[in-house]
């Protein structure tokens, strides 16, 4: 619904006009105007355009309680480091799963379970830095992309793999479950941004962009010459999760995607120019896209023609190095999104300070290899580069030929038309601009239904903003982003609702409940290898732990080691207390033997930081030094029967013998 409220913030003619313009020339001065600065100048100018009736709305939108959504949504939540399930269309938040973060509710990064997925590619440096500052895990991360694995161009709902920019990895969520069951440390790159699954034949690899410049042995003896500086490519074996090949290339990586042939994969770079300042990384005219040829880097890597570097297979796919692994297409300075579209084809790159998207027609990449680079058109593969509006970051697209770019200067979303882009490029009178619409405000990724796969539909757009400004209650300093869903199954886009999220989901995606619906469990499968460690222990130490179990055993080899089993089922633990020494390592097992879907119990113990979630048929455990003696309590913090908090039990810490 338009309200005047509303009416008043739509400052599209406001923005592009001045301040998105001053933004551009900011930028070109050294300094990048992006910011809410930019939004606030004006604020009383009302502008009557915009948004059409939401009763123009042709997809059925409300979903009334106890109705289920069309769509799963997978979100990225940045720098809250967890991966996010929402309902599209009604925008309702289904799930959190932590990834990269410690989740409180759940016991991720402190059961031994998620413990184990953490470390077990973790390198030696990040052991040692970690240890320094007394933690043994990175608690945190900065998620910004989550795509689902792809076998022929279409997801195969096994599995979600995502990014963590801050600490140089990359996870993988497990579609049956929606738990994580793999975390890698890429070596040798540094801030995992742009990722992206292989689409075809199937997503053998997952491609990893390394955002930042370093050394490539970065162990101080150079620092700050960047003539010795690299960015590294990072193809991961997505059914083994470690590195499968990496490639050295000029310039730093931003965004990548891949084709639908299998052939190749892309990615934009923003510093092209190797800068270390503002003023230094905006300084070209252009900058470029990397392409990436899969045949011969795997023939490079087949043939040993790799150096390995802490235990990666890494090729040279600099400029300088004239290989045939890579191409640099130029685009116009500082671009940012890279997707490819559904029809195959073409390859839609944001030109961010430029108003342009750079079109690339994929099926004339071959030709960029049929000769050394230098006596190669580059840009011989660019089709279209229509102008858009103001700061075009990324772009989705529907099963029409259409495609969707923010414009986050402009706080808009533009619908245009590939193939007529195409036409006016080559000089035909047309416009390829079919639909403007204002968004709330600055907007980042937007989402349309399948859009990355060959299944495009064309009903829903989700565009993540990433300012709210005025659209919700005032909650401090530190606002929401605003998640809005776009109707775009007529000529005209419709706004049809604002969706608040904490801080930052930059992209997402969303799937048919069809291709999930065969894989996704309700309840644990007793065998899980996610305890697989733990179960192999309790043999060890001859319990079963898919039985009935109240058992405390003090390890043989280590004595200040204890084991405690026991089972949940509503409303009791099987143990209702148990004993340990003052200074004893003492690992809680727990398996919930309740099997009825939804019946999740928990264990926390008071006092000690220590909780985890154990869902039905599921086995967790956790460690920790029971350091002080006394009488501790524990309890299931997950609402589970009317005698739910009659659910608990004491721990005794026998003091130390002196
Ligand atoms: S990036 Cu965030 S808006 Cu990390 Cu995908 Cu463009
Ligand atoms: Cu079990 Cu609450
Ligand atoms: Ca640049």
């Amino acid at each position: 619904m338009e309200t005047e409220r509303n009416k008043g913030l739509s400052r599209r003619a406001l923005l592009g006009a001045t301040a998105g313009g001053a933004a551009i020339a900011g930028a070109v001065g050294g300094r990048l105007a992006l910011g809410p600065a930019a939004i606030g100048a004006g604020a009383a100018v009302a502008v009557a355009a915009g948004t059409p009736a939401a009763a123009q709305a042709t997809s059925e939108f409300n979903i009334a309680p106890g109705q289920l959504d069309q769509y799963y949504g997978f979100w990225s939540s940045g720098q809250s480091g967890e991966m996010r399930i929402l309902g599209v269309p009604s925008m309702r938040e289904l799930m959190r799963v932590p990834v990269f973060n410690r989740c409180s509710a759940t016991g991720w990064g402190q059961t031994n379970e998620s413990l184990r997925i953490h470390e077990r590619t973790m390198t030696e440096k990040t052991k040692k830095h970690l240890a320094a500052n007394g933690k043994r895990i990175h608690d945190h991360g900065d998620l910004h992309h989550v795509h689902m694995s792809f076998t022929e161009g279409k997801y195969d709902g096994r599995y979600l793999f995502m990014n963590d920019k801050a600490n140089t990895r990359v996870a993988r969520v497990r579609a049956d479950v929606m738990k994580c069951d793999a975390i890698l440390e890429v070596p040798n790159a540094k801030a995992i941004h742009g990722l992206r699954p292989q689409k075809w034949p199937r997503s053998n690899y997952v491609f990893c962009n390394g955002e930042d410049e370093a050394p490539l042995i970065n162990d101080g003896t150079t620092m700050d010459d960047v003539s010795t500086y690299v960015n590294v490519f990072t193809a991961v074996n997505a059914d083994e999760w470690q590195v499968a090949w990496q490639v050295l290339v000029s310039g730093n990586l931003d965004n990548c995607d891949a084709d639908y042939e299998g052939k190749w994969a892309f990615s934009t770079s923003y510093n092209s120019e190797m800068g270390m300042t503002l003023e230094e990384m905006t300084e070209s005219e252009m900058d470029h896209v990397v392409i990436f040829n899969i045949a011969e880097i795997e023939r490079a890597i087949a043939a040993g023609e790799f150096e390995e570097i802490n235990g990666a297979k890494v090729l040279d796919g600099r400029k300088q190095a004239n290989s045939q692994f890579t191409r640099y297409v130029p685009i116009a300075n500082n671009p940012h999104g890279c997707n490819m579209a559904p029809d195959r084809k073409h390859l839609c790159i944001g030109g961010k300070l430029s108003p342009t998207v750079t079109v690339l027609d994929v099926t004339k990449f071959d030709a960029l290899f049929e000769k050394p680079a230098e006596e190669v058109d580059l840009r011989s593969c660019v089709v279209a580069e229509p102008e858009l509006g103001l700061g075009p970051l990324h772009t989705a697209f529907d099963g029409r030929g259409n495609a969707y770019t923010s414009l986050f200067l402009d706080s808009q979303v533009v619908k245009w038309n590939i193939e007529d882009a195409i036409k006016a490029y080559a000089g035909e009178a047309v416009d390829p601009i079919k639909d403007k619409i204002d968004v709330h405000y600055q907007p980042g990724h937007l989402k349309t239904v399948m859009g990355e796969t060959v299944d495009a539909q064309s009903n829903w757009l989700v565009c993540l903003c990433k300012f709210s400004k005025d659209r919700f209650l005032n909650v401090g300093p530190l606002k929401a982003e605003n998640d809005q869903l776009i109707d775009i199954s007529g000529d005209k886009m419709v706004l049809v609702h604002d969706g608040p999220t904490f801080a930052e989901p930059h992209d997402a995606i969303a799937v048919d409940p069809a291709i999930l619906a065969p894989v996704l469990k309700s309840v644990w499968d007793r065998q899980d290898p996610m305890w697989a460690e733990t179960r192999a222990q309790a043999e060890a130490d001859g319990i079963d732990i898919d039985d009935w179990c109240e058992d405390v055993i003090r390890d043989p080899n280590d004595p200040t080691k204890v084991r405690v089993y026991m089972t949940s089922v509503a409303p009791s633990f099987s143990l209702n207390s148990f004993e340990v020494n003052e200074g004893d390592e003492v690992t809680v097992i727990i398996t919930n033997l309740d099997e009825i879907d939804d019946l999740t119990h928990g264990f926390t113990l008071g006092n000690h930081g220590v909780a985890m979630e154990i869902s039905p048929q599921a086995t967790a455990s956790v460690t920790f030094v029971a350091a002080n003696p006394g009488v501790y309590w524990y309890y299931c913090q997950w609402f589970c029967h009317a005698l739910h908090m009659e659910m608990r039990g004491r721990m005794f810490v026998r003091p130390k013998a002196n």
